[in-house]
Order: structure tokens, then sequence, then C-alpha cells
């Protein structure tokens, strides 16, 4: 079967109903992204001969989504996170914003507020275990010359790829800091080198991928937010080198750029300097900064985040 009444004016009338474009009250934008939106919907399902058991199956997969509350980690992992950050790409470059550090998809997992400290934070609550890291750079502008007082939001998974405050079992703001960079630009974070994360196996968003022949997986990565005075907000993530999903990540953030060797330190008096027993793995990621007047691109974009107020 394979009838066509997207073109009549019955279907044509049926949306702009559907969208309030008939009506005076509710917001002109809402009206045009929905009327787009359901008119896209209904052309897929007239072109793909969508069956009423495949579109009622659509419709109660919806509602699994968010009761399991995962639809902000499907929506990366069908590379939406990803388009909008190649639109932003491209935004920049049309307006002439070039250089600066690459940046990638927030991801779902940031908490708001943690503890802010200057210089160096230890990260971890030594709960666990795990190899010990060091992970440390340098926040430049795009002459090289150094920020210093910027503020460096970093947070990662544990040995498990599970995030704090999402995984109960952690401790408040285990593996989140706020670094505040010294008078040379530099931060310096000891935490425990992390481990990738998986999809929950029994979600709706792996349930999804499955019929898609793709597995959930990300590499073992490293959020950052960076931000300074007369500089745009960079949102952001390094993947580590040589972690079997470093190049093939379910949710698309990889860029060359934010590949980062790790260096294995064997040296006791590297690892005592950091009041570390045994060797220890070193993570370097400097950061350059693109100057900006513009005060909505020194902030970061809304978005609902845990434990977030109005102060960012
Ligand atoms: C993550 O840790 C993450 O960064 C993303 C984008 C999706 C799921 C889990
Ligand atoms: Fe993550």
């Amino acid at each position: 079967m394979s009838v066509k009444t997207m073109h009549t004016a019955e279907v044509r009338e049926l949306l702009e109903k559907v969208a309030g474009l008939n009506q005076d009250a509710g917001d002109a934008r809402v009206k045009a992204i929905v009327h787009r939106v359901m008119h896209d919907i209904f052309q897929t399902i007239e072109d793909l001969d969508v069956t009423p058991q495949e579109f009622w199956s659509a419709v109660y997969y919806i509602n699994e989504l968010g009761q399991n509350g995962e639809a902000a980690l499907l929506a990366p992992g069908l590379g939406m996170d990803r388009y909008l950050d190649i639109r932003m790409d491209a935004e920049d470059a049309q307006a002439g914003l070039h250089g600066g550090t690459p940046r990638t998809i927030e991801g779902p997992l940031y908490v708001a507020g943690a503890p802010l400290s200057e210089g160096f934070a230890r990260m971890d609550d030594g709960s666990e275990g795990g190899e010990s890291m060091i992970l440390t750079g340098q926040v430049t502008d795009e002459q090289g010359n150094p920020l210093a007082n910027a503020i460096v939001d970093i947070w990662h998974a544990n040995l498990k790829g599970a995030y704090s405050y999402f995984d109960q079992s952690q401790s408040d703001y285990n593996l989140r800091r706020r670094i505040k960079t010294d008078s040379q630009g530099r931060y310096v974070a000891r935490s425990i080198i992390p481990c990738g994360y998986g999809c929950p196996p029994d979600g709706a968003t792996q349930k999804l991928l499955n019929q898609l022949g793709r597995h959930g997986n990300r590499p073992a990565h490293i959020h950052y937010f960076v931000c300074a005075p007369g500089h745009k907000h960079l949102t952001t993530q390094i993947n580590l080198a040589g972690d079997p999903y470093t190049f093939d990540d379910f949710a698309f953030a990889t860029r060359d750029e934010l590949v980062v060797q790790a260096q294995r330190i064997e040296d006791p008096s590297e690892a005592a300097a950091y009041d570390i027993q045994g060797p220890f793995t070193r993570v370097e990621f400097n950061v350059q900064l693109v100057s900006t007047d513009k005060p909505q691109l020194q902030v970061r974009h809304e978005r609902n985040r845990a434990l977030e107020t109005d102060a960012v």
C-alpha cells in the first residue's frame, strides 16, 4: 500500500490547526517549529508507509525514554548534540571567530557548583584505588598569553564509568572540581584515570541502539567547561588515546585535536611531589580561548543542569 494524502487540503488544514496557526494565542516560534516537525513526521509516515503498529511502538517508546530519564542520553546517541556543535562551528567560521581549542558536546551528566579551588584540586575521594592521574595544563589566549583566574570546571567518570550525583553510591561532587588558574594560567588536578561510559544495557537508549546495530559505549574521557572574562566560553572534552572506543564513540564527541596521549611516570620523586605512592599517569591538556566582547558568548548556553541556579 502506498497512498498519498500529504498534498490534500484536508491534511494541510489539519496541520495548520494542530500547530494553532489559526489561533491568535500562543507563541509564534513554537507554532512554526511544531508545524514543521509535525509536517515532517506525517511526511515520513507517508513516504515510508509507516504502519499503525510501528507508529504506536514509537509513541510508547517515548514514554519509556521519559520514564528512565534517558531523553538527553538518546540525543547524543542520535548525533543531535554533535549536529548542534557542527552548526556552532559553522556560525563561528561565518563570524570570523577562528582558532582556539575545539568545542565538543557537554553530555547529560554535568552537575553545577563543584568545589572551587585555586591552582590545584584533588578530585577523587580516595575510595576507589585505580591509577592516579595528574591532569594539568595551561589556559592561554590566541596569542599564547597565559590567562590567570580562568575557571576550569572538570568532571569525569569513575572506574565503572559512572558519574557522582547520578550514581548515588559516590560521595558528593566526587570527580568534579572547579579550578581557578594561577598567575601562569596553569591548573593541576589530581584524580584517577576514568573508565569509559556505557549506556544502561536494559535502558531505552540501548534498546534503540540495538535495533540500529550499534553499541552504546564512550571512550574514557574528561569533560571541561573553561571560561575567562573577555573570552568565549568553551565546552569540550578530552579522550584518552588507546581506548578501543576512542574513534568509535556512540555520542560522536571525539575530535582529533582532543585526543590526548597519557604519559606513565615511574620516577618516584615526581610521584612524591604530588604526594602519590608509586607510579602515576600524567595527562596534559592546554586550552586556548578565543576573545570576544559579546557577553552572551562568554557564558555556557542555557540548558537544564543538575543543581544549577542562576549564577554560573
Ligand atoms: C557520558 O558520560 C557522556 O559524556 C555523554 C555525552 C553521554 C553519556 C554519558
Ligand atoms: Fe561523560
